[in-house]
């Protein structure tokens, strides 16, 4: 019997001593990114509320229809301009192909936004901001919201709601 060393491969030939510090950094890289995102969860101040109640479509629509008829101050493309006072409760209804009433708000004060959907799922995409938030039907998706910059702010669809979904447009208007 005799025996024979291994043929020495990529698998059996020991680590450079830089591959060793890269991926040492890699790893540590790693480490920090994961931990980033529970830290960003608890410390950030763009994150949602986490706050949400099941509420049915008909409800939904019918308190929102009552948000529109108390604070409508003129129309936008046929769409309701509201404007509703600092710390009110305001609605964003999302409905296949478009987000009502349009929002108009004031920089600085801070809202409770119910945002959901009254027939499919909808996805309010912010922009330029690109935040993004789930209208859902049966559940009332609460945001807490301070509009820290003025300006015109469209609103598209980002779940896609069928054939109309690219025409989803809303408006945020916030003045200073
Ligand atoms: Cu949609």
């Amino acid at each position: 019997m005799s025996v024979t060393s291994p043929q020495p491969g990529w698998w059996n030939t020991p680590l450079h001593k830089e591959e060793k510090i890269w991926i040492t950094i890699a790893f540590v890289w790693c480490i920090l990114i994961t931990l980033a995102m529970p830290a960003w969860h608890l410390f950030g101040t763009q994150n949602a509320a986490s706050e949400y109640y099941k509420i049915s479509t008909e409800d939904f629509g019918f308190l929102t229809d009552a948000f529109i008829e108390k604070y409508t101050v003129g129309e936008d493309s046929g769409v309701p301009v509201v404007a509703p006072p600092a710390g009110a409760d305001i609605f964003l209804r999302g409905q296949q192909w478009g987000w009502d009433p349009v929002l108009k708000l004031k920089q600085g004060s801070t809202y409770r936004l119910h945002l959901s959907s009254v027939d499919v799922n909808h996805s309010m995409s912010l922009l330029p901001m690109n935040m993004n938030f789930k209208a859902v039907p049966g559940w009332d998706n609460v945001l807490t919201i301070t509009p820290t910059s003025s300006g015109s702010f469209n609103l598209i669809c980002n779940e896609f709601c069928g054939i109309g979904h690219h025409s989803m447009n809303g408006k945020i208007i916030v003045d200073s």
